[in-house]
């Protein structure tokens, strides 16, 4: 489509220059040729005033443990969504139903999200979840994109640093699956043998989407990095980079090679259905056994420590990318299923190992055919045309490599947009660089991340944006904004605050209505509304050393008119969305009169919407 552009341009350019159009050059003509010469350049990241993005981003926010929602492509920070982090605005880590959501890690306060990934039904995105891993404290958390927010949180057990995540493509996300990456001993107990190597584990698990609970997992040999599915929902691959069961770095980079690990969905589930499993550390989560040899499972030895694993969205292959090699491993789908019935080797699988540059870590696609591969150490995206490298690999002479971009510095991950879907529309690309160095003004030794925004419309790659970003977006994804339908307003059913409204009821409260003071011995619970500019309770009374719980629920209706509650000098602040019901506890440490106050900007009086409590000493 550009070559085409080009080719009209410089058509009537040779047309002006032969004379042949006699009349001189109106505004309009100057118009239309600066436009045709802009469209020449790139498409616009440009989205004017007033205008909207087309497609949503889902960002990882890495150790600040949030994810982040972007417009795309005018690379604008639309929301941040608090996960594992806690967050000062929101009160998400501090509020009631917060905590619920975190569960058994309620009272951790940090994470380190790497991998979000959406629901898909078919391999398209169903706008329904964002998943995401805590490599930190091995926890997979759900967001749900009616409200993005994070309504469910799953530690997994039996592992530890939760990496690589992704999601079933199809027929829809039955199961959530993701790497427990740091090899321990099966019983992590701390009795005989913690240090004898042999005993380490690592394991695959396996999360029901819906329920997010444990399906189960699966015992692998070596350790786990990156994982994907294919798309007809039969197989999953993951990276090892550390076959060697190494314990420092000279071990783990000593086996030329590594190997992929391909699971079968339909195997696993037959060995769980009948009864094939361990149980471990006192969980009843079913450990299935995929160590080399077993039928669950087929080890595909590549080139040592692989790091990235991509389908590409015709489906067809999957990609491990070498990190210490050059070369990108591209393993065909459609050969797998005589793989697992041992008519061919492991090895036979592969149908490309094209040589790209140096430090190959992710892989994203347009859907033309054509691969993106980030290059760590050379700083650039390598692109190359997959079915040439299958052609080079069996000895053709042909160049697979069809561009190298130079990209600011050292990228992480890659993504197009809607690329690891079956509707990837070869848009843009999306590199997370690691290191933006003198791309910003200099903001101290701690300097931010560059996301570069690529366009990949046309034949040529061409960069037009630099978006810094605090640490660390790992990964991300790009969804046309056609697949996601967030609510206005809370309803009153929403299950996030559901418990909340049941000790409401228990204490014979409506939250819609009441303002009221419960007092159950040292506990006091004190429900309120809030319409805009007020609290329905503009007092209220405790005794010093009460736990104090305030319970508000925001009776307005009007779309954005989200209020707040913070009780000054206690560490406590949160969230009241329209039609929400918010909850939070403190301890009332401090005697006298304190005020509490609004700290969302609701309304011109804002500043006047808050109240006192009277500690009684
Ligand atoms: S990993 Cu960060 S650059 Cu956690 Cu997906 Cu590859
Ligand atoms: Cu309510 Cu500010």
């Amino acid at each position: 489509m550009e070559s085409e552009e080009r080719r009209k341009f410089f058509g009537k350019s040779a047309l002006i220059g032969a004379g042949v159009v006699a009349a001189p050059m109106t505004a309009a003509m100057f118009a239309s040729t600066a436009q045709a010469q802009r469209k020449e350049l790139a498409m616009s990241p440009v989205v004017h005033p007033g205008e909207l993005d087309e497609y949503y981003g889902f960002w990882s926010g890495g150790h600040s443990g949030e994810v982040r929602i972007m417009g795309i492509p005018s690379m604008r920070e639309l929301m941040r969504i608090p996960v594992f982090n806690t967050d000062s605005a929101t009160g998400w880590g501090l509020t009631e139903e917060s905590k619920r959501v975190k569960g058994d890690s309620a009272d951790i306060m940090m994470g380190d999200s790497h991998h979000p990934h959406m629901s898909m039904t078919d391999g398209s995105y169903n706008g329904k979840y964002v998943f995401i891993n805590d490599k930190a404290n091995s926890r997979v958390a759900r967001i749900r994109c009616d409200i993005m927010k994070c309504d469910k949180m799953l530690t997994v057990p039996n592992v530890q640093a939760v990496h690589g995540l992704r999601v079933q493509k199809a027929p829809y996300t039955k199961y959530v699956v993701c790497n427990g990456e740091f090899e321990i001993p099966m019983n992590n107990d701390g009795k005989d043998g913690m240090r004898d190597v042999s005993t380490y584990r690592s394991l695959y698990n396996v999360i029901d989407a819906e329920t997010m609970e444990m399906a189960f997992q699966v015992m692998v040999d070596g350790n786990l990095d990156n994982t994907d599915a294919d798309f007809d929902g039969k197989y999953f691959a993951s990276t090892c980079y550390n076959s060697e069961m190494g314990m420092n770095l000279g071990e783990m980079i000593s086996a030329e090679r590594d190997h992929v690990v391909i699971f079968s969905l339909a195997a696993c589930e037959a060995a769980l259905k009948a009864g094939k499993f361990k149980t471990y550390n006192g969980n009843d989560v079913p450990v299935l056994d995929g160590r080399k040899g077993s039928e669950l499972t087929r080890y595909i030895p590549v080139p040592k420590s692989p790091h990235g694993l991509n389908t590409s969205p015709e489906g067809k292959y999957f990609m491990a990318n070498g990190k210490l090699s050059p070369t990108v491993t591209v393993i065909s789908i459609a050969k797998l299923d005589d793989l697992f019935a041992n008519k061919i080797k492991p090895r036979d699988t592969v149908v490309a190992e094209p040589e790209l540059g140096l430090g190959p870590l992710h892989t994203a696609f347009d859907g033309r055919g054509n691969a993106y591969t980030t290059l760590f150490l050379d700083s650039q995206i390598a692109k190359w045309n997959v079915e040439d490298a299958i052609k080079a690999y069996k000895g053709e002479k042909v160049n697979y490599i069809r561009q190298k971009l130079d990209v600011h510095y050292q990228p992480g991950h890659n993504h197009t947009t809607q690329g690891e879907s079956r509707d990837a529309d070869g848009k843009w690309l999306v590199v997370l660089c690691k290191f933006s160095k003198d791309r910003f003004l200099p903001t101290g030794p701690l300097k931010p991340e560059n996301d570069q925004l690529i366009d990949i419309s046309g034949d040529v790659m061409k960069l037009v944006h630099d978006g810094p970003t605090f640490a660390e977006p790992h990964d991300c994804i790009m969804v046309h904004r056609s697949k996601v339908k967030p609510k206005k307003v809370y309803t009153r059913d929403e299950p996030t605050f559901a418990e909340t409204l049941a000790i409401a009821k228990r204490d014979g409260v409506d939250p819609m209505s009441d303002n009221k003071v419960i007092r159950d011995g040292k506990k006091v619970r004190v429900y309120m509304t809030s319409v805009a500019p007020t609290y329905g309770m503009s007092e209220f009374t405790v005794k010093l050393g009460d736990e104090v719980t305030v319970i508000i629920t925001n009776l307005d209706q009007v779309e954005d008119v989200t209020h707040g509650f913070c009780m000054t000098n206690h560490g406590v602040q949160m969230e009241i969305g329209p039609q929400q019901t918010s909850s939070i506890t403190f301890t009332a440490n401090k005697p006298g009169v304190q005020w509490y106050y609004c700290n969302w900007f609701c309304h011109a009086l804002h500043m006047e919407m808050r109240g006192r409590m009277f500690v009684e000493a």
